[in-house]
């Protein structure tokens, strides 16, 4: 057997469990430190998993991965700069629906990733039944149901979590369809970068150039303007932008968005479904 490091990222929506997950898994052992250049905080230690020594890190609480706010930077930056070999995103399944929204960026990101299904038992007291295959079929990744504060399934999601890990297997984004503008525009600015010998790896040209679309400025002020590529990357952008906007009177990262939910909840009605009226 490998024995390897191995480093396990934790991301989740605040209350989703990542605390009681961490505790769980490493114990007394953790240590508490900063992320370089920001005050967020981090939590991080080395367990051992059938010999394997494992580092884990708990990501900040994030609703999202865009660059909004430090936490969800932090998380993010983390992710591409350190490229964990698993990320564990740890979804509350009483409220499915809103946390599938970090869990489809983590996927359209590519980043090899366990789906740990945690708070199970509330999400079944209120009679939700979650067709955990389904929704590992259409995310693509495993997915472990956990009570992470009774321990619960944590075994089995570290393990699912190394096994991952081990398979070392490259960046695989998650293919959304942002409607045909979107689309259009991210084929073509993919092509732009793919020309200028741009590498976005460990993400894909794909995902920088829906970034720059959705005017993700962490990632466009990559491109000066001011050289072929930053003027012509800026140019897709600014009319595709002005086109959703006399077209739908919308912003293109709102349209973005938009298609990000309505995937969702496709998901989310073909896995979630009630045994009773909830009350
Ligand atoms: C309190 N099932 C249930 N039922 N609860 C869980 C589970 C689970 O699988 N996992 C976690 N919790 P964090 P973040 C609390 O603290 O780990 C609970 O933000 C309370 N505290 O115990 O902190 C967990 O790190 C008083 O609940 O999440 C915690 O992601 C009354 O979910 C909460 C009730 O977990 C958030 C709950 C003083």
């Amino acid at each position: 057997m490998s024995s390897a490091k191995i480093s396990v990222a934790i991301a989740g929506n605040p209350n989703a469990g990542k605390t009681s997950l961490f505790n769980e898994l490493t114990g007394a052992k953790q240590h508490v430190g900063n992320y370089p250049g920001v005050t967020v905080e981090y939590k991080h230690a080395t367990v051992t998993v059938d010999g394997t020594t494992v580092d884990v890190i708990d990501l900040p609480g994030t609703y999202s991965l865009t660059a909004y706010s430090p936490e969800e930077l932090v998380a993010r930056n983390f992710i591409i700069d350190k490229r964990p070999d698993v990320v564990i995103n740890v979804v509350d399944a009483s409220n499915l629906e809103r946390n599938l929204y970090l869990a489809i960026q983590l996927r359209e990101l590519g980043v090899p990733m366990v789906l740990c299904l945690n708070m199970i038992d509330v999400a079944e007291g209120r009679g939700m039944k979650i067709d955990q295959e389904k929704l590992g079929e259409v995310l693509g990744v495993p997915v472990v149901p956990t009570i992470a504060r009774q321990g619960k399934g944590v075994e089995a999601l570290i393990r699912a979590a190394v096994e991952v890990a081990r398979a070392n297997a490259p960046w695989k984004p998650l293919e959304l369809s942002y409607g045909s503008d979107v689309n259009e525009a991210v084929t073509e600015l993919n092509a732009l970068l793919d020309e200028s010998g741009y590498e976005s790896a460990p993400a894909t040209n794909a995902w920088t150039a829906l970034k720059c679309l959705e005017g993700d400025t962490e990632v466009s002020d990559k491109f000066d303007p001011s050289t072929a590529l930053g003027a012509r990357i800026k140019e897709v952008c600014t009319r595709v932008a002005h086109h959703i906007k006399v077209t739908m009177e919308d912003e293109t990262e709102s349209i973005i968005a938009d298609h990000r939910y309505g995937y969702i909840s496709g998901v989310s009605h073909e896995v979630l479904h009630h045994d009773r009226e909830v009350r």
